[in-house]
């Protein structure tokens, strides 16, 4: 008989999923089908010491990449991404449009943080790189999760209720922040210089953590990821999902236009004008390129 159950972590094909009674047991998937992910709602039912996924329901979103060769997905239904970055080490403004595009077109919220309010002038420099985001309506907020833990407050309150995934590069304070919230979750952090020069990232699967399970606040956990592949999305799909093109895409006169060459786009015109940060459309110009580009194996 199978019983309903919660993933709250994914080693490969095999997950951890947990029970209804808070219970938590190693699921192997059935046959090729059924993979599930972390915030999947599963049917599961006993198998030897461990157990079986016998069905995955149906998904409210799911977030992921897609490179050349292959999908990664993240995490399904959740109600929020926290997109967190920090001065260091140095964000690259192309991967976070990208995940922020890939946030977008699944339909989940997501939301920047800033971490590592401590080392200046890096700080200050990645604050200013962020006023395009802020521009748009995007939330940033500032955190020191090592000193004075200033913008917690805040962060906490948004977190309220929700299952929020924490997304970003690797070293930036992803599971600093979950073992804030967490104690018990004692993930591992390393320096950045020890992460990024053995090549790995030191969180290597994704895992979801309680912070209030009454009150169905949670933190996914995850690796930190080096490029953002979009291969799954269309032309169409990238004005559309860039909230600051957006406007000016809706208004744009000519049907099917790709805002690249046509004389006469509201998109173009609002570049002109200064009202479209020139990094922002040149990170369109890239995603577009990108799409034409014969596919490299
Ligand atoms: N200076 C400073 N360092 C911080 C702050 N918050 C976290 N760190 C440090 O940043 C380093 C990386 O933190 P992690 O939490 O392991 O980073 P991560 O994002 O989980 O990295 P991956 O698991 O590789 O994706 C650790 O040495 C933390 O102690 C902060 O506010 N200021
Ligand atoms: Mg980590
Ligand atoms: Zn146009």
């Amino acid at each position: 008989m199978s019983a309903p159950g919660l993933v709250v972590a994914s080693h490969g094909r095999h997950v951890m999923v947990e029970s209804e009674t808070g219970e938590r047991v190693l699921c192997h998937p059935k046959g090729k089908k059924n993979q599930a992910l972390v915030g999947d709602r599963v049917r599961w039912s006993v198998s030897g010491t461990d157990g079986s996924i016998d069905a995955v329901d149906p998904r409210r979103n799911v977030l992921y990449r897609q490179d050349e060769l292959r999908t990664k997905s993240f995490a399904a239904n959740l109600d929020a991404v926290l997109l967190m970055l920090g001065a260091e080490p140095e964000f690259s403004e192309t991967q976070l449009a990208r995940s922020l595009i890939a946030c977008e077109v699944a339909g989940i919220d997501a939301w920047i943080v800033l971490n590592k309010a401590d080392l200046q002038p890096a700080f200050e420099r990645a604050w200013t790189r962020l006023q395009s985001y802020r521009d748009m309506g995007l939330k940033v907020l500032p955190l020191c999760l090592k000193n004075d833990q200033s913008g917690l407050q805040q962060l906490t309150a948004r977190l309220t209720g929700q299952l929020t995934l924490v997304l970003g590069p690797s070293g930036v304070g992803k599971s600093s922040l979950i073992n804030h919230f967490v104690p018990s979750a004692r993930a591992q952090t390393a320096e950045i210089s020890q992460a990024l020069n053995s090549g790995r990232h030191t969180t290597t699967h994704s895992s979801l953590h309680w912070v209030d399970r009454e009150a169905g606040t949670a933190l996914i956990d995850s690796p930190g990821f080096q490029s953002f592949g979009l291969h799954h999305l269309q032309a169409s799909d990238f004005a559309r999902a860039m909230p600051d093109l957006r406007v000016h895409a809706d208004q744009c006169r000519f049907h099917n236009c790709t805002h690249l060459h046509e004389p006469g786009c509201d998109v173009k015109d609002a570049l002109a004008a200064g009202n479209i940060h020139p990094q922002r459309y040149r990170i369109y110009e890239q995603l577009m390129a990108e799409l034409n580009a014969p596919v490299k194996w």
